[in-house]
């Protein structure tokens, strides 16, 4: 992690936990908006910024998925680290279809930080929204970033979709903020717990959760109201890992996802539009996890599992 600017010490995926063994997850530290009235010149223009994500990490595919539902693909340039984990964090390797960072050259994730901030301090984190003018990070905070590209956008992006329209807004925070403490970031918590205590409220949350999910979506396509909303972008991208990495290395093992019928074909309507679709590279998930090796000494990937839901494995 970064101490003033430095690195200093060999990557770790858990640097914080609480008096009980519970994982805590980093606040994000650049919060700036884009429009007329950004107080640091941050207007909307086409190919001014660009979007650092990883496939592995449910935080940036978010963002993936709303930078193509909302047909900005083209206006904001994508950049995608190698999902493995080094001892410096995020590399740009060029490898196994990641990229290479041409626009700034950095070789690790925590270079973009320090040119951002000389004094950086924490966890170098995707997703990055980079503003190549001022070359800076304008946000590093997934949430803020899918609204950012929803609202921020206007006459660059597809208006047609709202992934947060007011007359639900209160209904999304609300099952925002279960599915981020329960699910999100339960997997997490049960992942990296350091207790058995920790592990089990983890996993009670994150199974509660899929059946909180199964009831719903018996009843609704959708998680809020009648249409798709952010919320359902935010379930998907822990749903989609849940069999690949989930289940086996966060030892969140007392289903697969094949014991909830109703999230099943959830999941395959979202999988069907395309912007989902393309979030997904199982590759990436399965290399990305495994490469922890706090959880997983040897590094070895399984070759499963192989699911139906989806086209490769
Ligand atoms: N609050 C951030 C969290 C992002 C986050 O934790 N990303 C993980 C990948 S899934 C990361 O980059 N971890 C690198 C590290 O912890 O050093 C967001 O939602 O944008």
């Amino acid at each position: 992690m970064l101490v003033d600017g430095q690195w200093t010490e060999n990557w770790q995926p858990v640097q914080a936990s609480d008096k009980a063994g519970r994982f805590i997850r980093q606040r994000s530290g650049f919060r700036e908006r884009i429009g007329a009235e950004s107080p640091r010149g941050f207007t909307p223009e086409p190919g001014r910024y660009l979007l650092y994500v990883a496939y592995i990490c449910p935080w940036a595919c978010r963002t993936l998925i709303a930078l193509r539902l909302k047909g900005l693909e083209t206006a904001i340039n994508t950049c995608v680290v190698d999902p493995r984990l080094t001892s410096q964090g995020w590399r740009f390797s060029g490898e196994i279809g990641s990229d290479l960072d041409r626009v700034n050259g950095a070789t690790y994730m925590h270079q973009l930080y320090t040119r951002a901030d000389p004094h950086a301090n924490g966890r170098a984190t995707v997703p990055v929204l980079w503003d190549t003018r001022e070359e800076t990070i304008v946000n590093n905070e997934s949430a803020d970033i899918l609204r950012i590209l929803d609202r921020d956008f206007a006459g660059l992006a597809d208006d047609t979709i709202c992934l947060r329209p007011d007359a639900l807004e209160d209904e999304i925070e609300a099952w925002n903020t279960r599915l981020y403490e329960d699910f999100n970031n339960g997997v997490y918590q049960a992942g990296f717990a350091s207790s058995q205590g920790a592990y089990d409220e983890a996993v009670d949350k994150v199974f509660a959760t899929l059946d909180r999910l199964e009831a719903r979506l018996g009843a609704a396509d959708w998680l809020v109201g009648g249409q798709l909303t952010e919320t359902d972008i935010r379930a998907f991208v822990t749903l989609v890992r849940f069999d690949l990495a989930y289940h086996g290395l966060f030892k969140c093992n007392r289903h697969p996802l094949s014991h909830y019928p109703a999230v099943i074909a959830y999941l395959k309507r979202l999988l069907a539009i395309p912007a989902f679709a393309a979030s997904v590279r199982p590759d990436h998930i399965k290399a990305g996890y495994y490469s922890i090796a706090a959880l997983n000494p040897s590094g070895i990937v399984p070759t499963g599992p192989a699911l139906s839901y989806l086209p490769t494995a």
